[in-house]
């Protein structure tokens, strides 16, 4: 059996090594124009030149949560897109998520900015009952970080293409039920996938259905995003604030408006990061059992595009 690897800023050696100790029957090789196709590919981000050679290709392994750049490629014929489940990221971005919902409804960088100052000041506590919290897109991640955020009493909604129950959240399924999702929060976490009909879905007239002082946290594509539009809703008032993780060019342009915003937080694509062994083991794990035939999970139907 041929793995092979082909993962674009990701230093191969280890993921080599380690594909070579979970499967030590396999040939696991990094990619290079012109070498014999493989029956499985562990990838992020390949050219098209990868796919193009691959005939024979059984499954593809996106080490990323994202399929979007994968997909926009064309596939071999018949290949099964797979995407990691969990493999120790839903706890990253339940731990971001709440991060940043708690320190924008805490108020501790107004808190941090007096300390700055040697300020010992006060104010008022904020109701958890007026910061209701909107998780767009309800997969692995998506749920994970609902629950996490009941942990902490925040009524919780949850939004999804298809309905789902997660208890003690608010589900609301379908396009029919956005627009009453969306006046039902002032935080929306988006978690949604990249597809044709959710690029773009953070725009000037759903954010301002949000619950005045709205607060966006984004972690999911930056072409949800209209930025122009989030900027506007921030300078209007309207909204108050947003922690952004991933934006339309990566790494952000030097200059872009959101660097400096007084309003934003910015972090590099770092809510929640592929864990090397975890993934490695899962991976190593599904391709055994597609080899046996059996089913796996996370399975990518690529025109839903998740
Ligand atoms: C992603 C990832 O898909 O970081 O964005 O895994």
């Amino acid at each position: 059996m041929h793995i092979t690897f082909c993962c674009t800023d990701t230093k191969a050696e280890p993921w080599l090594a380690g594909l070579r100790a979970a499967l030590p029957q396999a040939t696991v090789t990094a990619w290079q124009a012109g070498a014999p196709p493989a029956e499985h590919a562990v990838v992020w981000a390949p050219p098209q030149q990868f796919l193009d050679e691959q005939h024979g290709l059984k499954a593809l392994f996106n080490i990323g949560a994202g399929v979007d750049a994968l997909l926009k490629l064309k596939l071999p014929p018949g290949v099964k897109v797979v995407r990691l489940d969990d493999a120790g990221m839903s706890v990253q971005m339940a731990e971001y998520v709440c991060h940043a919902v708690i320190r924008h409804f805490r108020e501790f960088d107004g808190y941090e900015a007096d300390v700055a100052e040697g300020k010992w000041s006060y104010r008022k506590p904020r109701l958890r009952a007026d910061y209701p919290v909107g998780v767009m897109g309800l997969g692995v991640l998506g749920e994970r970080v609902a629950r996490a955020l009941r942990q902490f009493d925040f009524p919780v909604h949850g939004w999804s293409r298809t309905p789902k129950a997660v208890e003690g959240v608010v589900c609301h399924a379908g396009i029919d039920r956005f627009d009453s999702f969306l006046s039902s929060c002032r935080v929306l976490v988006n978690l949604l996938p990249l597809t044709p009909e959710t690029h773009d879905i953070l725009n000037r007239k759903t954010l301002a259905r949000l619950l005045p002082g709205g607060y966006l946290v984004n972690v999911a594509r930056g072409a949800h995003l209209v930025d122009d539009d989030l900027l506007a809703l921030l300078d209007s008032g309207h909204m108050a604030g947003a922690t952004l993780d991933v934006f339309r060019t990566e790494p952000l342009p030097a200059g872009h408006a959101f660097w400096k915003h007084p309003k934003i937080t910015v972090t590099p694509h770092t809510s929640a990061r592929t864990l090397r062994d975890e993934s490695i083991a899962q991976i190593a794990g599904k391709i055994l059992a597609l080899e046996r035939g059996d089913p796996i999970a996370g399975l990518v139907d690529p025109v839903r595009g998740y």
